[in-house]
């Protein structure tokens, strides 16, 4: 594994980098947290040094530049593995992160809705379903795990987004109690040391605040 410290560069609250940000810290790749504040963003976003599409989570690593969340994702768990992985496995990772990505697009189309009646369609005919599909993919997992025998960026991509959805929607607590599976890949993941060392951290904590 690289010893040399990344920097990942995203902004100052949770949102499409966190799950790069708290991959990085479960897979035990050393980081720069890089946090942005929005009235930051212009400035670098003009700079095309900066980022390769004018967006962020940007993963930075001596010369070599990466954006899109889903590939520094991958990359991390390349650049942290200490064994070899199957293609299979190695794709499957792959597909319930994008899988994972949809439910945050999800996520964010409730969040804007227009109105509290189209938010609470948007959860109901869009988010609740895409939870209930990954509750049950959890539910077939043998060893605990989306993929494989170990924490992968899968579990760490389905953690950040319940979270995240529980913070952005409290009400929700009750449908997602009832996916128990996901429910216990959640403690799992939580449990994980270098998980909770990360969300330990002040910035973390303050990241991960309750919205008020
Ligand atoms: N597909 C990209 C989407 C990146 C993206 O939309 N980032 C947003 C923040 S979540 C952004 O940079 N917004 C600021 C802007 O576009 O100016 C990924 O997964 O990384």
């Amino acid at each position: 594994m690289t010893t040399r410290k990344v920097d990942i560069t995203y902004f100052n609250y949770c949102g499409l980098g966190e799950s790069v940000r708290l991959w990085a810290a479960a897979a035990g790749v050393p980081f720069n947290d890089n946090e942005l504040t929005k009235a930051q963003w212009p400035k670098v976003k003009a700079d095309a040094s900066k980022t390769p599409f004018g967006q962020l989570p940007v993963l930075q690593s001596g010369g070599f530049q990466l954006a899109q969340a889903v590939a520094i994702l991958q990359y991390i768990a390349d650049k942290a593995r200490k064994g070899s992985v199957s293609a299979e496995e190695r794709a499957t990772t792959l597909m319930y992160a994008l899988f994972v990505a949809d439910i945050q697009v999800a996520m964010f189309a409730s969040e804007d809705a227009p109105d509290q009646k189209e938010r609470e369609r948007k959860i109901a005919h869009d988010l609740l379903p895409r939870l209930e599909r990954l509750n049950a993919h959890v539910a077939r997992s043998t060893t605990g795990w989306l993929v494989g025998d170990s924490i992968s960026f899968a579990d760490t991509a389905a953690f950040e987004v319940v979270s995240a959805t529980l913070r952005k929607f409290p009400h929700l607590q009750p449908s997602v109690d009832k996916l128990t599976s996901l429910r216990a890949l959640m403690e799992r993941v939580r449990r994980n040391e270098l998980v909770a060392a990360y969300l330990a951290r002040p910035e973390v904590v303050k990241r991960w605040a309750p919205y008020t």
